[in-house]
């Protein structure tokens, strides 16, 4: 029986940068769920027994919305519901699920990164029919629904048993828990030279995948072990928990720090990789060297025609803003279009569909290309294998290579976490303010040469997004970019993003704190971090 129930608006649920993200006892209060999924239906049209991906990263509360999803589904109209084993489906996974099974739509559970458990965090996130996150203008209806709702619709069933394959009726409504990973892997194979990567496992390469105990986990085991050949245990913390085994599923320095451990320690293997907690983040390590993000994608650019996916080149090169401008020097030197566009990616699914772009990539630790309109971990980490497998060099002289021939991008972000949200406010606008001041100002030895305010005109349907950062540019090529984040949980994150160019002649092997000391200097007495939020350090450095 179809129940229609009345509900009174919460005030904050405005989708961030991925979706709604949230702690989990504020997901837990009655009806916040079921008033932000029925938001997201009220706005969409046409989806009368069309199909509905549903899936997550096995965090906490993960199952619980998926019953709620299954039930709201099926009152709403949707003639199907696709959800993996479990519950559980990677982002990237996800994405393709919806692409190939030609869904109307996927609604993905995860806060990503963030900590999973009681007092950590959930999220919801809806994708579209291309697989990719929904852009601003349904996120913001949503939001819009969201303030006005009054009711929400949901039928009486029986829980889905989410761990048996196959088919179950709900009402109207047919649900199918599908295996989560064998449609994902079999694109991998299609895209990548498995035989070659074996071959290179087989001779003796060794790598280390940390799977953070998220939802890679059964990813990893089935790609890199089972097909390609991996010895067991090259995939560490793979089993997926609801609380990450108490860890932040983030893979960087600071999250991931055992591999980092490993991959820097003595008899280091040759390659390590980390994914998040919905699988679509990747960390890149050879021995004894960390590639950062933004190299990382200028160097998948650069070598991606290794691959058979893109043995004939490609289209275009996407990066947000605040990603370094690695990628530039390749797309330059490839003759390749570059696009800039704002942090989230949403934006790159208008310039894949519209095929101005291949690859696509940011500084938050996201690459991947036109397979899927999400980023995904797991895929870097095979476009690396597979490069690895017929360069036959180390990671190390693969980067060292790089430089030499496109120069080198220094680049860090300082993350200040969990900071008063009107100190940060306040340091944000009082720098807007400043900025039209600035060209011409010294700090720190450093000259600035122009300040603006990113925004961003989509070339494809004309959209335009203000407010996405604030940009000092110095002479010298020099870049700091400030932001904040919109994908925490609690307080703000300001986001500091350093960058300094050195070309192909220059001094390519410095010690990247050293290489950016001077910058780091100059954002705090341009922008006073320190007067302004009380910290004379970030929390993290990535
Ligand atoms: C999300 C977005 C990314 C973005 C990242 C950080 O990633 O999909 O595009 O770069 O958040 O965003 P912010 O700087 O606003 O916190 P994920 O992996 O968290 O879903």
């Amino acid at each position: 029986m179809t129940l229609t129930i009345a509900t009174t608006p919460f005030a904050d649920q405005k989708p961030g940068t991925s979706g709604l993200r949230k702690k989990v006892r504020i997901f837990q209060q009655p009806n916040y769920t079921e008033n932000f999924v029925q938001s997201v239906f009220d706005v969409l049209d046409g989806f009368a027994g069309q199909t509905l991906v549903l899936g997550g990263d096995g965090r906490y509360l993960n199952r619980e919305v998926i019953q709620i999803t299954i039930r709201m589904a099926a009152a709403n109209g949707f003639g199907r519901v696709l959800v993996g084993l479990g519950g559980i489906l990677s982002t990237p996974a996800a994405s393709h699920v919806i692409r190939k099974y030609q869904a109307f739509g996927g609604l993905i559970l995860s806060a990503s990164h963030n900590p999973g458990g009681p007092d950590e965090d959930f999220g919801i996130k809806y994708n579209i029919a291309n697989g990719g996150p929904a852009p601003e203008k349904i996120t913001d209806a949503i939001y819009a629904r969201s303030t006005q709702i009054d009711r929400y619709h949901i039928v009486e069933a029986p829980d889905v048993d989410l761990d048996r394959l196959g088919e179950t009726q709900v009402a109207d409504m047919v649900v199918e828990v599908i295996d989560p990973v064998a449609d994902y892997a079999e694109l991998m194979e299609d895209l990548f030279d498995f035989d070659a990567i074996r071959a290179l496992i087989a001779g003796g390469f060794r790598l280390s995948f940390d799977a953070m105990h998220a939802v890679t986990g059964p990813y990893a085991h089935e790609i890199l072990e089972r097909r390609l050949g991996a010895p067991g245990g090259t995939v560490v913390n793979g089993a997926p928990l609801p609380d990450f085994g108490g860890h932040h599923p983030d893979p960087n320095m600071v999250h991931a720090h055992e591999l980092f451990a490993r991959m820097f320690g003595a008899d280091a293997p040759d390659f390590g990789a980390a994914s998040d907690g919905d699988g679509d983040r990747n960390l890149i390590l050879g021995r004894a060297i960390f590639v950062t993000p933004s190299d990382s994608l200028a160097a998948l650019a650069a070598n991606a025609h290794l691959a058979p996916a893109y043995a004939r080149g490609l289209k275009g090169i996407a990066r947000s803003m605040p990603t370094s401008g690695a990628a530039d020097q390749v797309a330059h030197a490839l003759g390749l279009p570059l696009h800039e566009t704002p942090t989230g990616w949403k934006f790159f699914g208008n310039l894949l569909d519209a095929g101005m772009a291949t690859i696509c990539g940011e500084e938050s630790a996201g690459t991947g290309s036109d397979h899927v309109r999400e980023k995904d971990g797991l895929w870097a980490v095979l476009l690396w294998l597979n490069i690895l497998a017929v360069r036959r060099e180390s990671v190390a002289a693969i980067m060292a290579d790089h430089w030499a021939r496109f120069g080198r991008n220094y680049y860090a972000r300082h993350d200040y976490e969990g900071l008063d949200s009107a100190a940060a406010e306040t340091l944000m606008a009082e720098l807007r303010v400043a900025m039209s001041a600035l060209p011409g100002r010294v700090a720190s030895g450093l000259a600035v040469e122009s300040a603006d305010e990113f925004e961003y005109s989509d070339p494809v349907d004309g959209s335009l997004s203000r407010g996405q950062g604030l940009r000092l540019r110095f002479e010298g090529g020099a870049r700091i970019v400030f932001r904040l984040s919109g994908t925490g949980t609690s307080g703000a994150t300001l986001r500091v993003y350093l960058e300094r160019y050195e070309r192909t002649d220059g001094i390519l092997d410095a010690d990247t704190a050293e290489a950016l000391g001077a910058l780091v200097a100059a954002a705090d007495e341009l922008a006073g971090i320190t007067r302004h939020t009380g910290r004379a350090a970030p929390t993290v450095i990535t």
